[in-house]
């Protein structure tokens, strides 16, 4: 039984339905992206959602399924050393179109986010016609490796190692078990030395990137497409408090020095900034506490902050914000505190003339669109600071996402796809 139905039975919801009779009839034929996205969803897919974590059986599996899929419809795939895969044409010179997004999720995440990005991608090139297709050259789709970070907090791994940016110091990087990235790379056939070979970026002249918006503004504001114009800034931070673990009972309260207590305090201020200030958000998304017994006081709490702000000056304070918070905090309850960044990503604004291009072809294709700046980053983000790059937003019913209640109509799956390729054509006309 397929994850949907499992899920569609378990929380009475409609997670995949495709409403034939609700397709546009006589456009290009991309409906066969609703069902591709259903195929895709079953690769890590669960009860309780869709993991697919970077370097796992899963994403691999996902990968495989992808490479397939772009054969069968006689397109070129490739994988490079970073473990992104490309699916296209391939052509000479340094003007090619890149589409792309990511194919992995999130734990217990949903069936739209990236996977909408290649799959749409894949369908847009698809519905090209074929003179648009022979005037763009290169033309591919990537699906970047590890744009979640889940595992590593080795966010945007992919595509950062497609744009050359030095990744040395993430080697040593180990995940929940223990296991460092360069193993786990291994263990699927990478060399994490010769990453440096995924330096691919200067091939294009141009990226394209269509995903759900993740938030609620298109559905409150009844559009059908959204044309982003930036993207926040993103910080993630690794802390570990430490204090001394002890007897639950026989610690007078005033001598403890609980690192847990020192990390729910960092929780309460870190949101109470976010809350202070339009513009910024402040997440601790994971915890873990040492040793760990119902009657022991926690001697270590290490927890994951992730901080961001879209004007440029605000992201900039962040990071010294952040530190004043939890060095006060740890020198009150007498903890000691280290901070390890995870990743940095400065606030991009989009290329302004394909930003114009994007909208153009919204149009042609919608009335009901908008401009809207992106509160979740992106692998544009990153290629966006190489070569000029926008992107198409698609509305996420009830703004949900990183949930297996993620959903996007099928009919705004097919319309996001629509959107790209229009742009491509205005890119290539
Ligand atoms: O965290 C993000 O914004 C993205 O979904 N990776
Ligand atoms: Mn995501
Ligand atoms: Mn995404």
């Amino acid at each position: 039984v397929c994850i949907c139905a499992l899920l569609e039975r378990q929380y009475d919801v409609r997670l995949a339905g495709v409403a034939t009779e609700d397709r546009p009839a006589g456009r290009v034929p991309l409906s066969e992206l609703n069902t591709d996205l259903e195929t895709l969803a079953e690769f890590g897919g669960g009860v309780a959602g869709i993991t697919r974590v970077a370097w796992s059986d899963a994403l691999d599996s996902a990968n495989r399924w992808l490479m397939h899929r772009g054969r069968g419809v006689g397109l070129d795939v490739s994988t490079d050393p970073a473990g992104n895969v490309f699916v296209g044409r391939p052509g000479s010179g340094t003007q090619g179109v890149l589409l792309g997004s990511h194919v992995d999720t999130v734990p217990n995440g949903g069936r739209y986010d990236g996977a909408l990005g290649v799959l749409g991608a894949l369908h847009a090139m698809r519905a090209l016609g074929d003179d648009v297709a022979k005037r763009a050259g290169r033309i591919a789709v990537a699906a970047f490796m590890d744009e979640e970070g889940t595992r590593f907090g080795t966010d945007l791994f992919g595509s950062r190692a497609f744009v050359g940016d030095d990744l040395t110091e993430l080697a040593g990087r180990v995940d929940r078990e223990g296991v460092t990235l360069t193993e786990a790379m291994a263990e699927r056939g990478y060399a994490f030395a010769e990453l440096g070979g995924a330096a691919a970026v200067t091939e294009y002249g141009c990226y394209l990137e269509l995903h759900i918006e993740q938030g609620p503004v298109l559905e409150e504001a009844g559009a059908d497409v959204g044309i982003v114009t930036a993207i926040v800034g993103l910080l993630g931070l690794q802390v570990e408090m430490t204090g001394e673990a002890n007897h639950a009972g026989t610690t007078p309260m005033h001598l403890r020095r609980d690192a847990l207590a020192g990390g729910a305090r960092a929780i309460g201020e870190l949101r109470d900034l976010a809350l202070a200030e339009a513009g910024i958000t402040a997440n601790v998304g994971t915890i873990l506490v040492e040793p760990g017994g119902k009657n022991v006081v926690p001697g270590v709490c290490r927890f994951t902050v992730d901080v961001r702000a879209a004007n440029p000056e605000a992201f900039a304070q962040l990071d010294h914000r952040v530190r004043t918070i939890l060095l006060r905090i740890a020198g009150e309850e007498g903890l000691t505190v280290n901070v390890e960044e995870l990743y940095r990503l400065e606030p991009l604004t989009f290329d302004a003339g394909l930003v114009d291009v994007v909208e153009a072809s919204a149009m042609d294709e919608t009335t009901a669109c908008m401009r809207l700046p992106s509160g979740a980053g992106h692998d544009a983000m990153v290629v966006g600071r190489h070569i000029p790059t926008a992107m198409v937003f698609v509305p996420s019913r009830g703004g949900i996402s990183h949930s297996p209640f993620e959903y996007t109509e099928p009919a705004h799956c097919d319309l996001g796809a629509r959107v790209l390729a229009r742009t491509i054509g205005r890119v290539l006309a």
